[in-house]
């Protein structure tokens, strides 16, 4: 009888930045089904393929669920407590040989998603004391968070477009119809773009290939990639020039901007970037007639211009009066104000910096970028490495030849599930619980959500008797590095480290005087609705005076470097060489999750898109094998005619290629494609944050010779 009997629970899901709320329906330990909360106040009953796939995840007999440590080129378990001494033995190891700085940390991208790496795992790093500390940040969104700081006074002081009452909606770089949405938690993007549509709003999209955003837009323009700076400056200039300006009171430098944007006309964006003249004067003066939201992605920040875009975006929210405003961008109240209670530092800027290259840090990271030839040398500043939820190998730039000085490494750990193009090469892999298996608090989303609500999500299932939290790995690996030194952990660290995941929120909670509890929201299924977005400044901003300066001299220092390049892109947009850019598919999730059926069958999706009038000019067919060749490699891929790229535009997803020739990975060993970031440059940094340049990659296609398919069989095909 009770093992036919159903339950209902309700959880967030982690596998994006939308954090939707679903109802699974369990029997006993078996998972019925998985849905979109209809009664979730955020995320109002939306799903996508990813969250019903969250049970592959679960059931994958591959990942892992205690440590294993290296031997050749093989794995093999050991207990807790061996591997936890392994790891610490590992690093302190390298450290007390080469000194603290020896060690570097690499954070990736589901340090985000996972409350206990939130709460404890920064813990590591600190504990390390290395300056070496590097995350995915440097190859995503870091010009959005120093023109935050700069701006705004505090890196997280990052307004998020409030789609449901704006009447225009420009996403620049962005494709939320596959990746539901970033630095911009919106949860079912597109019910929310049905409901602005029937108000009578739009969407204009600007962007290098027609997405699946831009083709249900109701204006697209083909950008050239790299060049949107020059289309945003010339939409403040005509805001300018045009006398549509109307900055609130605590807004600072106005003049000034006007003569920095002076020459940047829309006939100048025009030649550069292929959208039109007109266009970009009509777009000026609806954005400036108010209730407009413009949002700027993955696109324009890992570019040339990275900091530029997100610069002229917020100058032209600022301006325009959108900034703070329904219906403009807007932010958040959260429950948990880690900006406003200091959970994160406001940033900071150049307080060290790489040693080849001489990047500066921010917020107290180095550019990723620099991590290989940081390993490189006769005395190389960095011999041991911990990656913590993260695959640097597939996802920054010449990740093979940083697969290589890994290779020559003292010392790797990594705090990972998988075996993937990076853990491979670990000493000793410690990995944590699933997301069903732990508890969660959204502290980073909801403070970009659309919305402001409150959800805790309970843990589905009981970790397994052999399993580890995130949060207790970590909690571990620092007493036993303290150890190693002689040292104590201090008491109040302590204690922090002892919390356990669920009580850091309930405290964090009671003390945010908003009446709630983890108890409380566990009685809520779907959480507490908190309300619409509400106009915050001028008591948000964290700079020194409480204003906003429109031109901080480190953002407009890029301006210089655009003026010089103009001739060059002119002549570039005139020219038939190609760029290469970046794709996300909806049933992708970066370099993991390959390993799910639910999310792997079907068509193939990892070729090379290229416009058929590039084709032809090449002598290629649609379907054939085609080197692609960049400043950096080569590769050999699919080409697939379209012509959703512009001409001059060809796109590979990034994330693939995970069939290596004796290579034993536990992820996805069967899906063909190739690994985008064999082609990306580590030396093409945006100038002012050291962000990776991933998007207008100069790239030369030619037909394969002697096409040689991957070494581990054909690829699927068709
Ligand atoms: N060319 C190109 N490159 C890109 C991008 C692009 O658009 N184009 N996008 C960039 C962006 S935006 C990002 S964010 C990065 C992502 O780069 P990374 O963060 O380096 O890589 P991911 O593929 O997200 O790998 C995540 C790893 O975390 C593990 N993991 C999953 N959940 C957990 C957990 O709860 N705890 C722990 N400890 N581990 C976990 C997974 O097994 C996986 O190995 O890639 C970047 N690289
Ligand atoms: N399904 C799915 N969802 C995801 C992820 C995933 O891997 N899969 N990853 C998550 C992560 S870590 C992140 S950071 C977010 C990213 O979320 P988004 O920013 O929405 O990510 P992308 O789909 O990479 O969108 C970037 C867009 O920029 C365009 N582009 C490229 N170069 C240029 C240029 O020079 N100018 C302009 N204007 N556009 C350009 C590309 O064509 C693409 O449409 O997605 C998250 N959600
Ligand atoms: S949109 Fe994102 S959060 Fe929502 S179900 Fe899909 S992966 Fe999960
Ligand atoms: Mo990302």
């Amino acid at each position: 009888m009770t093992t036919d009997a159903t339950t209902v629970r309700h959880i967030t899901c982690v596998l994006c930045e939308a954090s939707c709320g679903l109802e699974v329906q369990l029997r006993g330990p078996e998972i019925v089904s998985i849905k979109g909360h209809a009664d979730d106040p955020l995320s109002q009953g939306h799903i996508c393929p990813k969250g019903v796939a969250l049970q592959d995840l679960h059931t994958d007999p591959d990942r892992l669920r205690r440590p294993v440590r290296r031997v050749g080129d093989d794995f093999v378990e050991i207990d807790w407590p061996e591997a936890i001494a392994l790891a610490a033995d590992l690093l302190h190891g390298v450290q007390e040989r080469h000194g603290r700085d020896a060690v570097a940390t690499y954070l990736g991208n589901p340090n985000v998603h996972s409350l206990g790496a939130l709460t404890h795992g920064t813990a590591i790093p600190r504990t390390l004391g290395s300056k070496h500390v590097f995350s995915a940040t440097s190859v995503d969104q870091l010009p959005h968070h120093v023109v935050a700081w700069a701006m705004y006074g505090h890196q997280f002081l990052l307004p998020v477009p409030d789609i449901d009452r704006t009447r225009l909606l420009v996403l620049v770089g962005t494709n939320p119809m596959a990746s539901n949405g970033s630095l911009w938690t919106v949860p079912d993007f597109p019910g929310r773009l049905r409901k602005l549509r029937s108000r009578g709003g739009r969407l204009v999209v600007l962007d290098p290939r027609r997405t699946e955003t831009a083709a249900i837009a109701d204006e697209h323009h083909f950008v050239r990639p790299g060049t949107d700076a020059a289309v945003l400056l010339a939409l403040v200039h005509v805001v300018l020039a045009e006398g549509l300006a109307r900055p609130a009171a605590h807004v600072d430098d106005l003049d000034d901007l006007r003569v920095a944007v002076a020459d940047f006309t829309p006939e100048l964006a025009e030649a550069v970037s292929g959208v039109g003249a007109p266009a970009i004067r009509a777009l000026a003066r609806d954005v400036a007639a108010g209730e407009a939201a413009v949002h700027g992605r993955m696109g324009v920040s890992t570019q040339e211009f990275g900091v530029l875009c997100q610069w002229a975006i917020q100058c032209l929210m600022v301006i325009t009066g959108n900034l703070d405003r329904p219906g403009g961008t807007m932010f958040t109240t959260p429950a948990i104000d880690i900006v406003g209670r200091g959970l994160i530092g406001r940033g900071h800027r150049g307080r060290t910096s790489s040693a080849v290259r001489g990047l500066p840090e921010f917020g107290g990271e180095l550019p990723v970028s620099v991590l290989a030839e940081e390993m490189a040398g006769p005395t190389p500043a960095i011999r041991g490495l911990i990656t913590i939820a993260g695959n640097p190998v597939s996802s920054t730039p010449a990740g093979s030849r940083l697969a290589q000085r890994i290779a020559e490494l003292e010392a790797v750990v990594a705090i990972d599930p998988y075996i993937n193009e990076t853990t491979r090469q670990a000493h000793v892999i410690l990995p944590p619980t699933g997301p069903l298996e732990r508890d969660h608090y959204d502290l980073v989303f909801h403070t970009l959500a659309v919305r402001n609500t409150a959800r805790w999500s309970p843990a589905l299932f009981p970790r397994g008797a052999d399993q580890r939290h995130d949060w207790e790995i970590a909690r571990d690996l620092v007493f036993a590095l303290a150890r190693r030194r002689g040292r104590r952990v201090p008491v109040r660290q302590q204690v922090r480290l002892r919390v356990p995941p669920r009580v850091a929120v309930d405290v964090l909670l009671r003390t945010s005087r908003r009446g709630l509890s983890v108890r409380r929201l566990a009685r809520t299924p779907g959480g507490v609705d908190l309300g619409a977005l509400e106009p915050r400044l001028p008591e948000r901003l964290r700079t020194e005076g409480g204003r906003i300066s429109l031109t901080p001299p480190v953002l407009t220092a890029g301006l210089a470097t655009l003026r010089a390049r103009v001739p060059e892109l002119r002549a570039a947009a005139r020219s038939d060489d190609l760029l290469l850019i970046g794709r996300r598919h909806q049933r992708d999730n970066n370099s993991w999750m390959h390993n799910s059926p639910r999310l792997t069958r079907g068509r193939p999706r990892h070729q090379l898109l290229m416009h058929p009038d590039d084709l032809v000019a090449r002598g290629l067919t649609d379907g054939a094998f085609v080197t692609v060749t960049s400043e950096v490699s080569s590769l050999q891929v699919e080409v697939r005619s379209s012509d959703e790229v512009m001409p001059g535009v060809v796109s590979l997803p990034h994330g693939y290629g995970h069939r290596r020739p004796g290579v034993r990975l536990s992820n996805a060993v069967e899906v063909p494609g190739v690994t985008m970031n064999d082609l990306t440059d580590p030396a093409r940094v945006e100038g002012v944050s050291g962000n990776a340049v991933l998007n207008g990659i100069p790239v030369v296609v030619t037909p394969a010779v002697n096409a040689q398919p991957p070494a581990e069989g054909p690829p699927s095909s068709g």
